[in-house]
């Protein structure tokens, strides 16, 4: 059977389970069983895990995803499935009772949150000492929330970071299958340079012309068609609608309308919703028993359970993964761990800043909430930087210019186990940060002093410049050929395998998923030919 019409297939069973209000999601029959076992069980439906899904699924090996956050798949009373930035609800964050955007404020004033009622919404801020880490929740992961930027790193830095990894397969093989299965695609530049979508970027690009830096397309997995319509006001908007960050509810082609359903059209991939797993363990005979506890979208605990698997692939995320690792260490469950466990993690590189524009400069009321151009500077060997050209789409003109710059540096911080808590805190310091700033603030000097503006610094809740107290791309935990071997094995335990962020030493370089789904499409392969 063709991938599309698989997807189809998986699709169909996506939206009747929604319907129904199902949390098991299956072309075939669920298992009655007290401890169900399945031949592979893989955690988290982020890129890594969905990858690996779909793969399983089409070798024919029975499979079932496990995935804490709900199906984003039944509108709610306004009948949206999404709510958007300016007006969030219960649906836009993780039990919480107010918002935390990323943009804290608009001159000083809190303008941005809510108070919300708690509810299994769509995005996540994971609270540490001197880090916050965004992270999607639901069936789809990150690519529920994130902003669709699709970008393949540049091979020599690829090579750098992941030196054991055959480059040469990657760039040829598995980073065009992973763009070609995400739906990845491109602005139209003839459109790209009248609209109004992308006024914002225009502008930004003139500064960053005025200075010497030159800017580069980012791809994305937004469908540019649509968005396209939606200026011309053919179709609801989405991108246009200030809708980011808690999700779309059109044009965006996440993990949800991707590799899952075709995950779920093999008729060998099981997904099972609002399950967390808890812990796991080994048995004697190699079995791996998953801890598992349901909740319904209030939070509410609705069962503690145990399913057993031969193959468990961790999809969980960085922080998730190398959460359920370090307990299975630290508990005892499974001591052979490495002693390199949450090791080598980062924030790649993430400021964010804005600038003040002059008055005539606008950006528009209309921005795309999808960027899709970067000021590029990662040809400098001394500020490195990669800089998004990021929308604020506030519905009203902020004169601000916004920037997610990713920068290279090798600080790094360590994920531990907190026996107290019983779950993972993050080691890193608000001064390893610093030097990413410093990176920052090399080009955004330049470009502040050619077009005579300065930076914004009402942006952040106090009179900051520089935003790094928080990342969307946490990387790290698991690093491949330290805590896994070359293709994800987990060292010292059989037919345990890591999939997913936590796979790469904290930096890309770029945006992530690209990488991380390639990574997936690599390991996987690789896995099914040998240890099936
Ligand atoms: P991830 O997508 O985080 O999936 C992990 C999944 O596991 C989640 O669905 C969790 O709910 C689930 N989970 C965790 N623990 C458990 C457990 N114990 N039991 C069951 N389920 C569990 O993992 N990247 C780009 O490349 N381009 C962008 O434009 C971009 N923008 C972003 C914007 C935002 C606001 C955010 C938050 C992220 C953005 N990212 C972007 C980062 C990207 O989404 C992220 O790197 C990937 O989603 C990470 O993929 P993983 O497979 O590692």
């Amino acid at each position: 059977m063709s991938l599309s019409r698989r997807r189809m297939l998986g699709l169909t069973a996506l939206q009747a389970a929604a319907a129904l209000g199902l949390t098991t999601v299956s072309t075939r029959g669920a298992s009655a069983a007290e401890r169900p076992y399945v031949p592979a069980v893989v955690i988290g439906s982020g890129y890594g895990a969905a990858t690996t899904a779909l793969r399983l699924g089409s070798a024919g090996v029975p499979t079932l995803m496990l995935e804490m956050g709900r199906l984003w798949d039944t509108a709610g009373a306004d009948g949206k499935i999404f709510p958007d930035m300016i007006q969030p609800d219960h649906r836009s964050m993780w039990f919480r009772t107010r918002t935390e955007a990323p943009l804290a404020s608009i001159l000083w004033l809190d303008l941005v949150n809510r108070d919300i009622k708690p509810y299994a919404g769509v995005l996540d801020r994971m609270h540490f000492d001197e880090m916050d880490v965004y992270v999607g929740r639901g069936v789809g992961g990150g690519s529920l929330v994130n902003g669709g930027m699709a970008v393949t790193p540049e091979r020599d830095y690829f090579e750098e970071i992941l030196p054991r990894v055959d480059a040469e397969q990657m760039y040829r093989r598995y980073f065009p299958l992973a763009n070609r299965m995400l739906g990845v695609n491109s602005v139209d530049r003839d459109w790209f340079e009248q609209c109004d979508s992308y006024g914002y970027a225009r502008l930004s690009r003139a500064h960053a012309d005025r200075a010497g830096f030159g800017t580069t397309f980012v791809p994305n997995v937004y469908d540019f068609d649509y968005l396209q319509r939606e200026e011309a006001g053919e179709v609801p908007k989405s991108a246009l609608g200030s809708e980011v960050i808690y999700g779309n509810n059109y044009g965006k082609r996440s993990l949800d309308k991707s590799y899952i359903p075709a995950a779920i059209g093999t008729g060998n991939v099981t997904l099972q919703t609002l399950t967390r797993v808890r812990s796991f363990r080994q048995e004697a005979d190699g079995t791996y028993v998953l801890t598992t506890e349901r909740i319904d979208e209030l939070g509410e605990v609705r069962g503690v359970g145990e399913v057993a698997c031969k193959h468990l692939f961790l999809g969980a995320g960085s922080l998730g993964s190398t959460e359920l690792l370090l307990r299975a260490r630290e508990t005892g469950a499974l001591p052979e761990l490495s002693g390199e466990l949450g090791e080598q993690w980062g924030p790649n590189g993430n400021v964010m800043l804005g600038r003040a524009n002059h008055p005539w400069d606008t950006t528009g009321l209309v921005q795309s909430g999808m960027p899709a151009l970067g000021i590029d500077n990662r040809a400098d060997p001394v500020n490195p930087v990669f800089a998004e050209i990021a929308p604020v789409p506030a519905g009203i003109e902020t004169w601000a210019s916004l920037y997610l710059a990713i920068t290279r540096t090798r600080e790094r911080g360590r994920i531990e186990y907190d026996a107290a808590t019983d779950s993972a805190r993050l080691r890193w310091q608000e001064s390893q940060g610093q030097p990413g700033i410093d990176q920052a603030k090399a080009v955004f000097d330049l470009i502040n002093r050619a077009n005579g503006t300065s930076y914004r610094h009402d942006l952040f809740g106090d009179t900051r410049a520089f935003e790094n107290r928080f990342t969307y791309h946490p990387l790290g935990g698991n690093v491949l050929g330290r805590v896994t071997d070359d293709f994800g094995r987990v060292r010292g335990y059989s037919n345990l395998y890591v999939t997913d962020g936590s796979l790469i030493p904290g930096s890309t370089g770029v945006n992530p998923f690209v990488t991380i789904t390639a990574l997936a499409e690599r390991n996987i392969e690789r896995v099914l030919a040998e240890d099936f």
